[in-house]
């Protein structure tokens, strides 16, 4: 069992006992439990087969370690199966809904007997909610919001848990032997989207394997897979089915002749194939899963790579993030495609969190964990005072937080820690930290976390006068999205950009797969507008750093390229390319002259 599968059914269980009226200190204790396996670096199944170890873990007791070890071994917890005899399991649905809380929905329950979205829904678009204790009509409204988003987001997974499953699903299936040759993930998860409405893989049997007996035993072993709920389809060369996490997953079994040609059209997206199918018989051919093809003679053309494929049709191969039919394919038809940034460029990470604010790891055990990555330098960004939730730094804190980045700099760790803050954006548009306290981090990165419901005239001033306060060099999620759960703030996108074009602000991509914002078309109206980019994990543990490939697959699909990123850039090119301090004349000159110190002492190769 996961880790993230284990705290799920703990932090259900604490959300039921809250709705259920239970004392603080016992539902907390699971919450307190499930936030620490979100953050735990090891595998809580390998940890728990020793009790002791389990024991030593912070905040865990008898009691807990017990229930952890239940649910490793049952894989549900009898607590959580008790309350959800009480209430239908469709509360916990409400609960996933921005804006509701379990008091909230304690009182829902209490009230309306409201235990489904669609409950919720007609309660409050009846003009009930706006009467009951702690409610009102704006929230009545920001729940209606939070159900259209849930309902477009039904039955749509964030990439890393589909990323993960396929992986699994993947071993499984090597795991027969021969004749499977390969098995790939195809889909919206090769074209590296944010979610994921069912997985597709494809099974490539060796030359002359794919006989119908060899299929019906790899299908009967694929089926075998222990996650499996339900099997919806098992035909002659398909196998489909339902995991019990309710991810679907259609899998497809094929010669690997034609692997080239399945893969083509199993990626899509379905607007690239029928533009390229267009194109193909303009040409004279026909495509389809099987082959490129002449039209009259059926003689296959091209079939075994994704590459041949395109290249008998006039085209340059186009990687995967861009198969969204956006101008990909006439790009490619003029050798114009983009030169797409790849995880192997980043240098560095310019967002993660230490346990100075709501980070789980310290300074050097960031610094260390990042220069296994490779990385060059990361900055480090607490949040400031305003983010009280998160324990934010105020200045006293923030100028203590500068002197330890310092110190771990001083003890030459191989990788160069930049002292950083994620300085809150105020309702104002003001920044949370002093001048003369900016005026010391090396970075400024700004973004905002509250009042994010605002109208969007007065969001778009308000992230103006961010943008056009000098000191700030980099905004971080700038639209605040969490993919499946919230909506992006309402603002003038083009002004903003055309703002952080003007000041020399770059835009963050970020990283981590729960936010994954600026998102793609974003990406590409910064790109459109010559502004800087930076692909940060905003990491919160040392394993959140490597969430950077899924913030590089964005970008990907923003059609961003290295010389656009600003961490793919050395450390010298990267504090050129920002936007200069005020004052920063001398500034200039100071890091000018340390930094060609830095390269007599040291050479090491630049980009
Ligand atoms: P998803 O699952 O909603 O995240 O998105 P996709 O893109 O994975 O869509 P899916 O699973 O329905 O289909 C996988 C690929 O198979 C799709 O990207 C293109 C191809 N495909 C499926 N159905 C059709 C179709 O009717 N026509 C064409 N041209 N391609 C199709
Ligand atoms: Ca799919
Ligand atoms: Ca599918
Ligand atoms: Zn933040």
């Amino acid at each position: 069992m996961e880790n993230r599968e284990v705290a799920r059914i703990l932090r259900e269980t604490a959300q039921l006992l809250e709705i259920d009226g239970a004392m603080i200190a016992r539902y907390r204790s699971y919450e307190r439990a499930a936030e620490l396996l979100g953050g735990l670096p090891q595998s809580i199944e390998e940890l728990a087969e020793d009790r002791a170890k389990l024991m030593e873990l912070p905040g865990i007791g008898e009691g807990m370690a017990d229930h952890i070890q239940e649910i490793l071994k049952t894989g549900d917890y009898s607590l959580r199966a008790k309350l959800l005899k009480k209430y239908p399991e469709t509360i916990l649905q409400l609960l996933d809904l921005q804006s509701l809380g379990p008091k909230k929905v304690a009182l829902l329950w209490k009230t309306f007997k409201a235990g489904t979205v669609e409950q919720l829904e007609k309660i409050a678009r009846e003009g009930k909610l706006r009467d009951l204790a702690g409610f009102g009509e704006k929230s009545e409204e920001n729940i209606l919001k939070a159900i259209a988003v849930h309902k477009k987001s039904a039955g749509r997974f964030h990439v890393d848990v589909a990323e993960e499953k396929a992986e699994e699903l993947a071993a499984h299936i090597r795991a027969f032997g021969k004749p499977i040759e390969a098995v790939t993930p195809t889909g919206s998860l090769r074209r590296g989207k944010e979610t994921v409405g069912d997985l597709d893989l494809l099974v490539t049997l060796s030359s002359g394997k794919n006989t119908p007996k060899a299929i019906e035993s790899i299908s009967r072993h694929i089926l075998e897979f222990p996650e499996i709920d339900q099997t919806l389809a098992h035909g002659e060369n398909k196998v489909s089915f339902l995991l019990k996490n309710g991810l679907q997953v259609d899998v497809r079994i094929l010669e690997k002749e034609s692997f080239g040609a399945a893969l083509l059209y199993f990626t899509g997206s379905k607007e690239h194939n029928v533009t390229l199918r267009g194109r193909a018989n303009d040409m004279g051919y026909t495509l389809n899963e099987y082959a490129l093809a002449t039209l009259k003679g059926e003689r296959p053309v091209a079939r075994a790579t994704e590459e041949e494929i395109y290249a008998k049709l006039g085209l340059d191969y186009i990687p995967p993030e861009l198969r969204e039919n956006t101008g990909e394919i006439d790009a490619a038809a003029k050798h114009e495609l983009p030169d797409l940034v790849e995880l192997s460029d980043m240098r560095g990470d310019l967002q993660m969190h230490t346990t100075a604010s709501d980070g789980r790891n310290s300074i050097e055990e960031m610094a260390l964990a990042a220069k296994e990555l490779g990385y060059e330098y990361i900055a480090l960004t607490d949040h400031s005072k305003a983010v009280t939730v998160a324990n934010g730094l105020d200045e006293k804190r923030t100028l203590e937080q500068i002197k330890k980045i310092h110190a771990a700099n001083a003890k030459h760790l191989g990788i160069r820690v930049l002292a950083s803050s994620e300085v809150d954006v105020l309702k104002s548009g003001k920044l949370d930290l002093d001048d003369e306290v900016l005026a010391q981090l090396d970075i400024v990165l700004v973004s905002i976390h509250s009042y994010m419901t605002m109208a969007r005239a007065e969001m778009t001033e308000r992230i103006l006068a961010a943008i056009e306060n000098p000191y700030t060099q980099i905004v971080g999620h700038p639209t605040g999205r969490l993919v499946l759960r919230r909506e992006a703030y309402a603002y003038d996108m083009e002004r903003i950009l055309d703002a952080a074009r003007e000041h020399g602000v770059v835009m963050e991509c970020n990283a981590s797969p729960e936010r994954l914002d600026l998102k793609d078309t974003h990406l590409r109206m910064a790109k459109e507008r010559g502004v800087q980019i930076s692909i940060s994990t905003d990491a919160h543990t040392t394993r959140g750093l490597l969430a950077m490939r899924y913030g590089v697959q964005m970008a990907r699909r923003g059609w961003i390229e290295k010389k656009d990123v600003i961490n793919a850039h050395s450390l010298e090119k990267l504090l050129a390319a920002l936007r200069p301090k005020p004052g920063a004349a001398t500034h200039e000159k100071h890091r000018a002259a340390s930094a060609s110190a830095r390269r007599s002492s040291k050479p090491r190769g630049t980009n």
